[in-house]
């Protein structure tokens, strides 16, 4: 049988002034922008579940795709998904790539089974890593799509449940460790309710951290160098998920003193559910210490469903990569593409050219975010903003010993009257756009 991807030739970089749709206008991988190229910077990943597993189905309709591994339930249809899934890896020519146990092996009828499978496509796997095919970002686990899961993964009221997830996470990270993955990601996609009415909201709570703490324990246990990341998302599919936001995640590490152990794969789709900005997420994980990763793709601003749609937007890219770069760059994390294309893109050609495009978005967001770095746009104007603050007398109101009412009597025999000063946000978003 003939390759899927037959006949697309290897990406390249044309230059700006291409108009080849097959080809990186922006994403030229070995461009350094500083002491890094482009190619480390954004350490673009692809993901296995939205490119070789969904088959294009949306609530009111089933199955779109053809895909000749469809529907993968036999290991042999799973080696040739993966097949395929390598083609696409290389003619992308990208570094790294992410998947669930889910993805890539067809269950079994036990957990054995099912490890055994997932230990079979890990070997396969690794022969083709070794054969110059991309390195694994992280490795995860599907504890969501199963009906045994419909409770909820650590926190489902059946403690069964529970342990069938311990084994399904050892396994997951045994194999992540295996491959050299340079992360282990947590989605709770079930860590949430339905409604309140069935739910001891503080019991689940309980299971979660002490399920997370026993994982931190088994990395230890197993020498696993990589980093755990929890994905915060606010809801879908549940109506309430615990993993809220970056701000709630790290309340949650902090409760369970887990704060230097665990960092975040924050997600602009999942950002926009909670309310918030991509930048904003990456800014409060950087902030609080505790960044790691990103999936790249955004959602539509008017369907309040997580759409998983690749990057297009050239201003959001650069500040989201602003973020990035602001928050010392990537260290085991990376640009991983949690993206699917509309169930109406039928062809693999559709599955090349989303990638190139979300490629080329986010090297044309770095370029803009590197270039405002390196010449302080905002930064400039921020310190500026602060430098009050820099002065030994308004220090020593932050340092340990003062007090509100050392400060407060200090105010009154200055007779201080701050004068407002203006924020300045047209004229910075005006600097912004002449940078993207
Ligand atoms: C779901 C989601 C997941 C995680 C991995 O919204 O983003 O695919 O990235 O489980
Ligand atoms: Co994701």
């Amino acid at each position: 049988m003939g390759r899927y991807f037959e006949g697309i030739e290897p990406i390249t970089f044309a230059g700006s002034d291409s108009n080849d749709p097959m080809a990186f206008r922006h994403y030229d991988p070995s461009q350094k922008l500083g002491d890094k190229t482009m190619s480390d910077h954004l350490r673009f990943a692809v993901c296995y579940w939205h490119n070789f597993v969904w088959e294009g189905n949306d609530p009111f309709g089933g199955q779109t795709f053809e895909r000749p591994w469809f529907p993968a339930d036999t290991m042999a249809l799973a080696k040739q998904k993966a097949d395929d899934a390598f083609d696409m890896f290389r003619i992308l020519g990208v570094p790294y790539f992410c998947f669930h146990d889910h993805d890539v092996r067809p269950e079994g009828d036990t957990l054995k089974e099912s490890h055994k499978r997932l230990n079979e496509m890990a070997d396969y796997f690794a022969e083709k890593m070794a054969n110059g095919g991309p390195k694994l970002l992280w490795g995860t686990a599907n504890m969501f799509s199963n009906r045994r899961y419909m409770s909820g993964a650590s926190t489902n009221p059946d403690p069964d449940v529970f342990a069938y997830c311990a084994s399904t996470v050892r396994a997951c990270m045994d194999v992540t460790h295996r491959l050299e993955g340079e992360n282990y990601v947590l989605w709770g996609g079930r860590e949430g309710y339905e409604t309140l009415l069935n739910t001891n909201l503080g019991r689940e709570l309980q299971q979660m951290g002490r399920f997370l703490n026993m994982v931190v324990e088994y990395k230890h246990k197993i020498g696993y160098k990589g980093a755990i990341l929890i994905e915060p998302k606010p809801q879908e599919p549940t109506k309430h998920q615990y993993d809220f936001d970056v701000a709630t995640v790290y309340g949650f590490l902090k409760r369970f003193g887990l704060e230097n152990e665990v960092q975040v794969n924050v997600e602009q789709g999942h950002a926009i559910l909670a309310g918030h900005s991509f930048e904003h997420e990456l800014a409060t994980a950087h902030a609080l210490g505790i960044f790691g990763s990103i999936d790249m793709n955004r959602n539509d601003y008017q369907s309040g469903w997580d759409t998983d749609q690749f990057p297009n937007s050239p201003s959001e890219a650069a500040l989201a990569y602003y973020e990035v770069l602001m928050a010392g760059g990537f260290t085991t994390g990376g640009t991983n593409f949690d993206a699917k294309l509309r169930r109406q893109s039928l062809d693999g050609s559709d599955l090349i050219a989303a990638h190139v495009g979300g490629m080329d978005i986010c090297a044309r967001g770095l370029k803009s975010a590197h270039a405002m770095i390196a010449d302080r746009a905002l930064e400039g104007p921020r310190d500026l903003r602060y430098a009050g603050w820099e002065t030994p007398a308004a220090q020593a109101m932050l340092a340990e010993g003062a007090t509100l009412d050392g400060i407060a009597d200090d105010a009154e025999a200055r007779g201080v009257n701050p004068q407002p000063v203006s924020g300045q946000q047209e004229k910075l978003e005006n600097v912004v756009n002449r940078y993207v």
